[in-house]
């Protein structure tokens, strides 16, 4: 076979209109083209790829998907973030302010893309031990669930370690609010990663949206990390509202247990998921959470 068109494979760094940034097996960042007819390509893509006569690098082909992380906007009814994504990390913070509805979203997102979850706390070391302790009171909800919580600092470089092993071999994502410290925490798992870090403003204490495009970083042969803008709202990207349920894992066991078979659990009676509200079996705030999806996707 004619060097120019043997097929190989490439992970997908960053997609930009009709123009892809690709990584191959020798490291190398290449700018490619995409083939007519593929489908639309995403940060965290697999393709396959070959050089044409012009010496021009083309995406012939999308390998089969894992863990798609997408969105509804306003604009779109899908917006895609990345691919083959195993594990999410979840950025929050006490600056900017903390979002329960947000993470929640977050949360629902990766459960229905069968993305494993992990919360990381970030800038521990500008928040006043009281207050923490507040935090970790909210978030100990989430590791009854079963989610752990990293209480970290990127630029101190606290707790680096300890969820950087999460991500040995798998592809991971950081997501939340702008200004969470998305791209600080890349930099600080990945130094040579040179992501550009934002500034907050100072008047509103929210981030300035410094990274808009996601972007995969190769942390080793078999470990990669995607940076991803942060967005103000999250729409969950469901047609049927009956499935948000399946966004809430703690909600499972008590699934089938409704007196009615169709039961949405807001205010019917004998409903097993207020029942479990009530016993302090689930948290109140995540099934508001819950209410508050709902209601948005029946508008
Ligand atoms: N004190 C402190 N500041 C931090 C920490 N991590 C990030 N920051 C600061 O927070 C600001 C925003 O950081 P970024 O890493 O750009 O945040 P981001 O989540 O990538 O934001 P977007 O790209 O806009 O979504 C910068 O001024 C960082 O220096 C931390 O652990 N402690
Ligand atoms: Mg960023
Ligand atoms: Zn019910």
């Amino acid at each position: 076979m004619h060097e120019s068109t043997k097929q190989k494979t490439a992970r997908v760094i960053s997609h930009f209109g009709n123009e892809i940034l690709i990584q191959g097996q020798q490291n190398l960042r290449i700018r490619a083209k995409v083939k007519q007819g593929l489908p639309a390509l995403v940060c965290g893509d697999t393709v396959v790829w070959i050089t044409n006569e012009l010496n021009e690098a083309i995406a012939i082909e999308v390998l089969p998907r894992h863990g798609l992380l997408t969105r509804s906007t306003q604009h779109a009814a899908e917006k895609l973030i990345a691919a083959n994504v195993d594990i999410a990390f979840i950025v929050v913070s006490h600056k900017p302010a903390f979002k329960t509805g947000l993470l929640d979203r977050y949360i629902a997102a990766c459960e229905l893309a069968e993305i494993q979850i992990s919360i990381v706390f970030n800038k521990i070391d500008t928040i006043e031990q009281n207050k923490l302790e507040d935090f970790k009171t909210t978030f100990k909800i989430y590791q009854d669930i079963g989610y752990p919580v990293h209480y970290i600092s990127a630029k101190k470089m606290i707790g680096i370690d300890s969820f950087k092993q999460t991500i040995q071999n798998k592809t991971g994502v950081l997501v939340g609010q702008s200004g969470v410290g998305k791209s600080s925490i890349l930099r600080a798992l990945f130094p040579e990663a040179k992501p550009k870090i934002g500034e907050m403003s100072e008047k509103t204490n929210k981030g300035k949206h410094t990274t808009t495009y996601s972007e995969l970083y190769r942390l080793d042969a078999n470990s990669y990390l995607i940076d991803s803008p942060g967005i103000r709202e999250f729409g969950l990207n469901i047609d049927d509202p009956e499935l948000i349920v399946r966004g809430f894992k703690e909600f499972t066991d008590y699934l089938g247990h409704c007196q009615f078979r169709d039961c949405k659990h807001t205010n019917e009676p004998k409903c097993a998921i207020k029942q479990a509200v009530k016993e302090n079996k689930i948290s109140q705030q995540r099934w508001e959470s819950y209410q508050t999806i709902l209601a948005s996707l029946m508008e």
